[in-house]
């Protein structure tokens, strides 16, 4: 009997270190055997989401599309890792509602810390008002209010934050 596909979704600011945790967590279910895909917001903006820009509308429109791509994955048995900012909890429940095995981590980091990182120097275009509709910046985050996971990138190293998911999973059974 094939192992059960489910969707574990990574929420959180730019910078957070989503897309990192995704990797490292992606590497340990494949090494223990698992079949995992990777749906990364930036990502899916360049195939499946080309063209959408960050208004609310076009956000949701995103989160959806990979919130369907990931359904379609873990009813075949897929582990569907989603890393992708989706900052309206709306949305986010809405994929929950229609995946079911759904599994949040909020990818928690002071927006500071986002800032003083600022990897791809988005931040420091978005206070200068060189991009708009930043998010943290000129455009909402709403933090999950009863994530499953809650790892805080600021104070754990991300193998740190990578073991807490990996038990979480055992513990619920998803392992
Ligand atoms: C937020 C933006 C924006 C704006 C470009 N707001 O850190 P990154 O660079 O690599 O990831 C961010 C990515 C956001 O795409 P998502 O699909 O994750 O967003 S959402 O879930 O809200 O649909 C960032 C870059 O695109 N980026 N402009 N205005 N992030």
């Amino acid at each position: 009997q094939e192992a059960k596909g489910f969707t574990l979704w990574f929420t959180g600011l730019s910078g957070a270190g989503k897309s990192t945790l995704a990797h490292l967590v992606a590497e340990e279910l494949r090494r223990r055997g698992r079949k995992v895909e990777i749906l990364d917001g930036d990502e899916v903006r360049e195939n499946l989401s080309k063209g959408l820009g960050f208004s609310k509308e076009d956000r949701d429109t995103n989160i959806l599309r990979i919130g369907y791509v990931a359904r379609l994955l873990a009813r075949n048995g897929v582990i569907a890792i989603a890393a992708a900012i989706s900052p309206y909890r709306e949305t986010r429940e809405k994929v929950r509602e229609a995946n079911g095995d759904f599994v949040e981590v909020f990818v928690k980091c002071p927006l500071e810390e986002c800032i003083r990182r600022d990897v791809k120097g988005l931040y420091q275009k978005a206070l200068k008002g060189e991009i708009q509709q930043f998010t943290g910046i000129s455009d909402p985050y709403e933090e999950p209010l009863n994530p499953e996971i809650v790892v805080e990138t600021d104070r754990q190293e991300p193998e740190e934050s990578a073991v807490l998911i990996i038990s979480y999973l055992e513990e619920h059974g998803y392992l």
